[in-house]
């Protein structure tokens, strides 16, 4: 961006005087940070339209998705403009701080986690390699909840109310209907601008928030009705309200159908009257959109975009349904099986009684093709997109989607051979991977300055930041003394600058002389947060027998939410919390380890704990872990990966050498062969050390308030249960190895020389998961279109 001090600073004083009727001096960062947001908007607006212009010209391609995690804007934003340092500077003479400033600002946090970040990356990935890409989604006045740790170490969940949205520009004018059965709704689109780095583009984050079409009823209103008469209005403004807050399981809800439709009938309108406006014939939409459905979530898509044809344009049914094979695919996330959405079909019909028509329809025409083709009854029926009454989306989306993704080769491997084994017979062509990627400006260039400037010095040059494949030239420092003594020196510096913060906000001191393990993700039972505890519950008894022993001092951190609905994922959190404070508390291990949850972990947490990160920590059962997304920031910022054999763990050991990390545990096949043979209690009776750490659960070692959590937890792992068979995920079956592979860490850390020498290989491998990678696949793969780049 061409960048003129005095206009900006001019702009800012304006903002502030007209915004707030205040002076500079008076504002409160909030203040500063909206006006300085609206001063950067009305630089780069022209060339906003520009590139909306330019792509009018080429096929795009839609990402819908519920999910946004797009955490703070401003940060990135001048990163990419390349104006960090001279806003800094310009601030500075304003008797401000930047990082006030951007402290001032909420995350965005319209998203769970994996899967929400991940379509924030595809962003700013598609901004920056100049595709037509837009996105869909939801702009939810509440986002993911905030997160408390009790000290008894229980969560606690507060609404988290998004007020600070810099960029976001209501656009009006561009305003929609949604219609459900027996109301209505206005859809008002927040347009966000990508930015992209290293080019002049901006790309378009479309957000809905829902509204009634009439604020409130006069005539209740005079009868002094108040409640009555904002009734209506709430009903509309709940849709937007707030963000569903469970990852991975789902579950029916009517007012999240209610949202998924609101998505997806607000976009297609939108994009449908686009086309139009531009092409005039609704024909030729597949030449020029391609949508993907991120997950089931928008799979109404689909039935919406018929109805929007059929009902609307005087479209053919079957012309539209050929036209929506050639317009959607779709992506899967999970193989979790109670991550499959499923809507009974009596709630689909209260809602969106059109609707419900038309799938039945899709699916009579889906099952006469398969007639066709020879399919048994049995077959038929289960292929069906509607079973006993109920949608299943994944196999609508599949059935009428052109394309079928997973998110790591082994994920996508798993679909074709295991999960989707049936479907991938029926639809070879539609199977394809793409393996899952982060965004490089984010998780370095912004938040490891250090670690990029040295790169960059390295390298003589910036070019690696738009192809970061260049990394690899890296390698040949993997013996320079200098070079490795350097990066331990930002490690240190990074881990001390994480310090000072953690020490700001949970009121902990942590040594950064020790290794810093972090485990930092969603809770979930596959994720084996459990096993991280009971390995570190085991050092410490080890420890207290003998306080001698020689192992580096080390500090594990934990981070991530629990739905608050999930009781078991709510009783880790607490037992984590509960061995943290028996292990800070007792000083006759010296402080040689310490545990500390993390509160509230989200995209802003997460930009300081990636840099400081010695050894990340990926050890979910394998097989269910779909790809992993920390993975891959750990790694870029030179944390050496522990973990197993599973999701993108497994290519990113291909890539940096399995020397250079820690995997551990059963592979996918040794599970395969275990099924149905498992018994958890042989590994309990057996081993001494086993029985101990999950015998803390119940014998008074630590305490769940009387509550029965630790022996629900207890019992998951050793009874079961009729649903369940005991330790789905392997616990006990992978301590063993477990516990053998961090003596392998503890080892490796001594030689300083040898660990610089892992972190280099695993930064200089780093390449291929730039999401630039993954969404230039997308593109060429799945949607056809071409970057477009706005000339300079
Ligand atoms: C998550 C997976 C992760 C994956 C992200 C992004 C869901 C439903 N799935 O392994 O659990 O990295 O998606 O693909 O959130």
């Amino acid at each position: 961006m061409k960048f003129d001090k005095n206009v900006i600073k001019q702009s800012i004083e304006r903002y502030c005087k007209v915004k707030y009727g205040v002076k500079i001096d008076e504002a409160s960062n909030v203040q500063i940070l909206n006006a300085l947001g609206l001063a950067i908007l009305e630089e780069i607006i022209p060339e906003w339209e520009e590139t909306e212009q330019l792509y009018d010209k080429h096929k795009r391609a839609y990402y819908i998705s519920a999910e946004f995690l797009m955490g703070r804007a401003l940060g990135n934003n001048l990163i990419n403009l390349g104006i960090y340092s001279e806003i800094e500077e310009l601030l500075k003479e304003l008797n401000l701080d930047l990082n006030d400033v951007e402290n001032a600002e909420e995350d965005a946090a319209l998203g769970n986690g994996g899967l929400g970040r991940l379509a924030a990356c595809f962003m700013e990935s598609g901004a920056t390699t100049d595709l037509p890409l837009q996105g869909y989604g939801i702009r939810y006045s509440n986002g993911i909840f905030k997160q408390g740790i009790r000290p008894d170490g229980s969560q606690i969940e507060e609404v988290e109310n998004w007020k600070s949205d810099p960029f976001g520009l209501r656009k009006e004018n561009l305003e929609v209907e949604v219609e459900f059965k027996d109301f209505n709704v206005k859809a008002i689109p927040y347009d966000t601008p990508i930015i992209a780095y290293g080019s002049r583009n901006i790309n378009t984050l479309r957000l809905w928030q829902s509204e009634p079409k009439v604020e409130f009823d006069f005539v209740l209103f005079n009868g002094q009705a108040y409640d009555e008469a904002v009734k209506e209005s709430n009903r509309a403004k709940d849709i937007s309200r707030v963000l569903y807050p469970n990852d991975t399981n789902e579950q029916g809800k009517l007012l999240r159908l209610k949202q998924q439709y609101f998505l997806v009938s607000a976009s297609l309108q939108d994009l449908v009257r686009k086309h139009k406006q531009i092409h005039g014939d609704l024909s030729t939409l597949p030449e020029w959109a391609a949508i993907q459905l991120n997950d089931t979530h928008p799979t109404l898509a689909i039935p919406e975009y018929i109805r929007l044809m059929v009902d609307h344009e005087g479209m053919g049914f079957s012309e539209a349904l050929a036209n929506a094979k050639k317009i959607f695919a779709y992506t899967n996330h999970t193989i979790l099986k109670e991550a499959l959405e499923k809507w009974n079909m009596d709630l689909i019909k209260k809602l969106i009684p059109r609707i419900a028509k038309i799938i039945e329809k899709i699916n009579w025409e889906f099952i006469e093709e398969l007639k066709e083709k020879g399919y048994s009854a049995s077959q038929i029926d289960h292929y069906s997109i509607i079973q006993y009454n109920t949608v299943h989306m994944a196999n609508l989306a599949i059935a009428v989607g052109y394309a079928v993704n997973g998110v790591a080769q082994l994920h996508s491997d798993l679909l074709k051979y295991v999960e989707l084994n049936s479907w991938f017979k029926l639809f070879p062509e539609k199977f394809q991977n793409k393996t899952n990627g982060i965004t490089p400006r984010r998780w370095l260039n912004y938040s490891n300055r250090r670690l990029t400037a040295y790169i960059s010095e390295l390298l003589g040059n910036e070019d690696w930041v738009r192809d970061l494949s260049k990394l690899k030239e890296l390698e040949k420092y993997v013996n320079d003394d200098a070079v490795l003594k350097n990066i331990m020196d930002i490690k240190y510096k990074n881990k001390e600058s994480l310090v000072n913060y953690i020490k700001e906000v949970e009121g902990v001191r942590l040594d950064p002389e020790s290794i810093f393990d972090i485990q930092v993700k969603r809770l979930h039972e596959y994720k084996r947060q459990l096993l991280n505890a009971f390995y570190i519950l085991d050092l410490y008894y080890r420890l207290k027998e003998n306080p001698d022993m020689d192992i580096p001092k080390v500090t594990f951190i934990f981070g991530g939410k629990a739905f608050p609905g999930y009781a078991r994922a709510k009783a880790i959190i607490k037992y984590i919390g509960q061995i943290s404070n028996l292990i800070n508390n007792d000083e006759t291990i010296n402080g040689k380890i310490k545990v500390l949850y993390i509160q509230n972990y989200r995209v802003t947490y997460a930009e300081k704990l990636m840099p400081a990160a010695d050894v990340s920590k990926q050890i979910s059962t394998a097989g269910k872990e779909a790809s992993g997304t920390g993975n891959m920031k750990f790694m870029l910022n030179g944390a050496v990966t522990f973990g197993t054999y599973d999701g993108a763990n497994v290519e990113i050991v291909q890539a940096a050498g399995e020397e250079n990390n820690f995997i551990f545990g059963l592979r996918v096949e040794d599970i395969d062969k275990l099924s149905g043979k498992y018994n958890s209690r042989e590994y309990y009776e057996k081993n001494p050390d086993i029985k101990k750490v999950v015998d803390s659960l119940v014998d008074g070692t630590v305490s769940d308030g009387g509550s029965g959590e630790f022996q629900d937890l207890w019992n998951s792992l050793l009874v079961g249960s009729s649903w369940e068979a005991p330790d789905t995920y392997y616990l006990l079956a992978d301590f063993k190895a477990f516990k053998q592979t961090e003596e392998k860490v503890f080892v490796a850390y001594k030689n300083k020389k040898h660990w610089a020498q892992m972190c280099l290989m695993n930064i200089a491998n780093a390449g291929e998961f730039s999401s630039d990678r993954t969404i230039l696949e997308y593109a060429k793969d799945i949607w056809n279109i071409k970057p477009a780049t706005l000339s300079l």
